[in-house]
């Protein structure tokens, strides 16, 4: 007994002392030394537990089936399996594909799922203030309204006595609202979100049978057909996936998007600063976390009031500081220009400063642990959301309703201001922060590239048609402690822009650029192949473009759109000179946007692994044959540089496709050369 104990205590003193090298576990030397100074101070982060506990083997290959008792059946793939006959199978019999597929299609259901989900909070708030239910929101950007009224087939004007006139804009608001609320759980038709597709996607989805019925139904069907006994053919796993995932990228995560820019402004442009340097040491330090932008344009909002800074600084502090992470650090940064503090796996990171004086979460990509490093501060950690809360007893909860949002957000503020005095040992902020460009959108990349005298996406297409642009690039996604933080999301994207491919930025991708410089237009000259160079120096723009958070991902969805409308590169997405990529992802969200990429026609790279290699047949199913259907398809690349290169290699394949493929300036002639030609 006494040896037992013994062994135990080895363990454990064993595991304790194994801790990240914190220049091995980040790129970024703020997070390195919150790491380190974490490790100091005895308190462990994400990147210590990430050498603590390793992943399962099997899990990671997708072939571990629990979805009934009389499981989990793993099925591990060995290299005789591999290379001969695939006889493995679960007690029931599920095959690995099968077991795989359904795995897979979970993933889809809850990052479909916690998107639309997202969308539809978005959505009642938007009727609250389409029926002026709320005084904190209102309907704020008409044009948007006018735009996203036309797509869901709202009239925006009215026939009185022979004439027509602009309809009343209120009564517009409702009818979007309600139209946008019914997509959820309509009994009938398609989401009418569906047709703001090139017209040969469409064509696509209908052929196979994919267009999603209302968004609620396709993410409850993915459960049943993965409940134990039902769908057993991966191929027709697959096809609900896609339904499901295209009701999250041109649905819920799209109706978000849009209700989002009507209710808080549509980004444009705007300058500010990124990583844990933002905080400041004099002032009362604010973190949002978390995803609905509902809960944080309040915090900002409420921030701003003179009354409110005023009380900060009675209670001895120069002012407010705001910082965001995650998603949230996105919403509020495209539109107010408000610091991001950090990625995903920062979030531990700023409250180690000792500076953090209140953060507030909602929804998505919250760490649990939070809770136990704020117990080793002053921090306030706030929970707000009814559906996501914490059990441990420092964690207070604040629920956020629209009906006294901006009550709610004062009682918020008011708490970390009351806490700035609390602060306890030393503070420790590292002094690393970098220049951020951010608030691209369809609208805003019209106006830059476009022009608003052409009011289109012509010129970004006349530069890829002459190839000083040599394609786009969506990468997107999220940071895992598996990898080094940051490292492939910035080697991926510094490859791509030296090779003059432009890239488009979401999620915690974009906050990497933000924190590397890569999202300023000095950024250019420095890091972008010439043909690139140019164009961003003469347009003004970054050449790293900030679309937004994860349910942005639909603005590159339109954006394509926009660029295939436009002409000179094909009729549908999947002819375009673009692809996708997730290089850091970790997410069931990202799996569903990887889907709905896909199934858009865009060739999609993962990095890191995918839960599908321990069945080869599905894994290839994915990754060969979906393309045959949509013109997209998935791959797998963990190395950033060979990453970057397959992204490349299928840009310059598409470029050959449409002719474009050997780099040709507009020349200008004179009378000389026009005789020559008629000669
Ligand atoms: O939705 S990129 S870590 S924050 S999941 Fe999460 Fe991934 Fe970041 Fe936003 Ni998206």
């Amino acid at each position: 007994m006494a040896e037992i104990t013994k062994a135990v205590k080895d363990k454990a003193e064993e595991k304790a002392a194994k801790l990240a090298d914190p220049i091995a576990a980040s790129i970024d030397p703020a997070t390195q030394q919150m790491i380190a100074r974490a490790q100091q101070m005895g308190i462990d982060t994400v990147f210590d537990r990430a050498v603590q506990m390793k992943p399962c083997n099997i899990g990671i290959q997708g072939i571990c089936c629990k979805n009934c008792a009389m499981g989990p059946c793993r099925l591990p793939l060995t290299k005789s399996i591999s290379e001969g006959e695939d006889t493995r199978k679960g007690l029931c019999g599920a095959t690995a594909n099968t077991i795989a597929a359904r795995n897979f299609a979970r993933m889809v259901a809850a990052g479909a799922a916690a998107h639309s989900d997202h969308g539809r909070c978005v959505a009642e708030v938007f009727m609250s203030a389409a029926r002026k239910e709320s005084d904190a929101y209102k309907i704020k950007d008409t044009t948007k309204l006018l735009s996203v009224a036309a797509a869901l087939g709202v009239a925006t004007t009215v026939e009185v006595d022979g004439a027509v006139k602009d309809r009343n804009i209120d009564e517009i608001a409702l009818e979007v609202g309600e139209i946008a609320l019914n997509e959820w759980g309509k009994a009938e038709g398609e989401l009418v979100y569906l047709k703001r597709a090139p017209q040969p996607l469409y064509e696509k989805w209908t052929k196979a049978g994919v267009k999603p019925r209302n968004i609620d139904r396709e993410i409850v069907e993915i459960m049943h057909r993965t409940h134990m006994g039902v769908d057993q053919d991966y191929k027709n796993i697959v096809k609900q996936c896609t339904r499901a995932s295209l009701a999250d990228g041109w649905g819920g995560s799209m109706l978000a998007t849009d209700l989002q820019d009507i209710l808080f402004g549509t980004p444009y442009p705007l300058q500010a600063e990124a990583n844990l340097g933002v905080m400041k040491q004099d002032h009362v330090n604010i973190i949002v976390h978390g995803h609905e932008p509902v809960l944080s344009e309040m915090i900002v909002a409420m921030a701003q009031r003179k009354e409110i800074i005023e009380y900060a600084k009675s209670k001895g502090a120069k002012g407010i500081q705001l910082g965001g992470i995650c998603c949230t650090a996105n919403e509020i940064f495209q539109r107010h220009g408000v610091p991001q503090a950090g990625t995903y796996l920062q979030q531990e990171l700023a409250i180690i400063t000792g500076a953090c004086d209140a953060m507030v979460v909602d929804i998505q990509c919250v760490f649990q642990n939070l809770a136990n490093v704020a117990k080793c501060f002053h921090t306030k950690l706030i929970t707000t959301h009814p559906i996501a809360k914490m059990e441990q007893d420092n964690v207070v909860h604040i629920e956020f309703d629209e009906h006294h949002a901006l009550e709610d957000a004062e009682k918020i503020v008011r708490l970390a201001i009351d806490n700035f005095q609390n602060r306890k040992g030393e503070v420790m902020i590292p002094q690393y922060k970098a220049t951020a460009i951010g608030g691209f959108g369809v609208e805003s990349i019209e106006y830059h590239l476009g022009g608003t005298f052409r009011g289109t996406y012509y010129t970004l297409n006349d530069n890829i048609i002459n190839g000083r642009i040599r394609g786009i690039a969506g990468v997107v996604g999220c940071n895992n402690a598996r990898t080094r933080h940051n490292e492939a999301h910035i080697a991926v994207v510094k490859e791509l822009i030296k090779n003059d491919v432009i890239v488009l930025t979401t999620g915690c991708n974009g906050i990497a650029c933000a924190m590397e410089g890569l999202l300023t237009p000095e950024s250019a000259a420095v890091y972008c192949g010439p043909g690139l160079k140019e164009v961003c120096e003469t347009v003004g723009i970054p050449p790293v473009l900030h679309m937004g958070s994860c349910v942005d991902n639909s603005r590159i969805l339109l954006a394509a759109t926009e660029v295939v409308k436009a002409g000179g590169l094909g009729k549908d997405i999947c002819d375009l000179p673009a692809a996708g990529s997730a290089p850091e992802w970790m997410s069931e969200k990202a799996i569903s946007i990887g889907q709905y990429f896909v199934s858009s026609g865009v060739y999609t790279v993962f990095g890191l692994h995918l839960p599908t290699s321990g069945a080869p047949v599905f894994h290839n199913y994915l990754s060969k044959e979906l393309e045959k259907l949509y013109g997209g398809k998935w791959d797998l690349e963990a190395d950033p540089i060979k990453h970057a290169h397959l992204m490349i290699a299928h840009i310059d394949k598409k470029r050959k496709e449409l002719g474009i493929d050997k780099a040709r300036d507009r020349v200008l002639m004179d009378m000389a050369d026009r005789q020559k030609l008629e000669a």
